[in-house]
């Protein structure tokens, strides 16, 4: 199953969207590798017209590349393969999770066409712990990881409202509880160009349950959305999607939820 607005050829397409059903390393709920099935089929229940920005999916050209099929090897391996073979500068990839560790994969790729750029990360989890319950690359620590290999001042993140003490002191560019004001503030302070990884846990669990580690309070839906639309003039050279996971909640009104979010992402590309 293809998103049904999702109409042009990989050569064709400006837009690629592509799933990555990476669930190895969730602590809490696994499921995160129904999290691409369940956007495309969700996204059957959404207009392609988006009204926050008086626009269509329709108009662009967008390639619906499917489902990485994991070979249960070396997912870290095969996702970076994967990412190698068809990432294209000239195009946005959208990359959709499975679980957030895939970020690490996509961004070694990018590094070798930018040279430097910056991380923009929305969550509720800071994840920045050297090692979590003997790991040193899974979902709590995918952006110390990410630090390790873009620099940790360049990555700025919103919305936490969860981690260690050490992992708040550790950042200074870690905004919490809030997403729209202080990105709206340092956005055009941000170097770009600008990666995006959005762990849609940053929204409260009560609009979209079904994510892998649900954490209290949180944005709401329209926060979420004015927030992309802060995006407006920034260039993004590619973005991710992550945690959303069909089996620990509602899967269909998170799944809804989950497919406006990447609709408006396309059209604010
Ligand atoms: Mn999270």
């Amino acid at each position: 199953m293809k998103l049904f607005y999702a109409r042009a050829s990989l050569e064709d397409a400006r837009i690629v969207v592509c799933g990555l059903p990476v669930d190895k390393t969730s602590s809490f709920l696994p499921g995160t590798k129904f999290g691409p099935m369940y956007i495309r089929y969700c996204t059957e229940n959404i207009e392609s017209f988006s009204p926050y920005q008086e626009n269509d999916l329709q108009k662009l050209k967008i390639c619906d590349l499917e489902d990485l099929k994991l070979e249960d090897q070396d997912w870290y391996a095969e996702t970076r393969k994967f990412v190698e073979k068809h990432f294209n500068p000239d195009k946005k990839f959208i990359f959709l999770g499975g679980e957030h560790t895939i970020t690490l994969p996509i961004i070694e790729v990018l590094r070798k066409y930018y040279k430097k750029f910056s991380i923009i990360h929305l969550d509720a989890h800071a994840d920045l712990r050297d090692e979590y319950l003997g790991n040193k690359i899974c979902h709590a620590t995918v952006m110390r990881r990410a630090g390790d290999i873009i620099g940790l001042e360049n990555i700025y993140q919103f919305g936490i409202r969860s981690g260690t003490g050490q992992e708040f002191k550790l950042h200074k560019n870690l905004y919490k509880f809030e997403v729209y004001q202080p990105l709206r503030k340092i956005i055009d302070k941000i170097p770009g160009p600008v990666y995006l990884s959005i762990d849609v846990d940053v929204v409260n669990p009560a609009v979209l349950p079904a994510v892998s580690t649900p954490a209290s309070g949180g944005i709401s839906f329209q926060e979420m959305i004015d927030s992309i639309l802060l995006f407006k003039n920034r260039e993004i050279i590619s973005l991710d999607i992550v945690e959303f996971n069909p089996l620990a909640g509602n899967p269909y009104a998170s799944g809804t939820a989950v497919a406006e979010i990447l609709r408006e992402l396309i059209l604010i590309l």
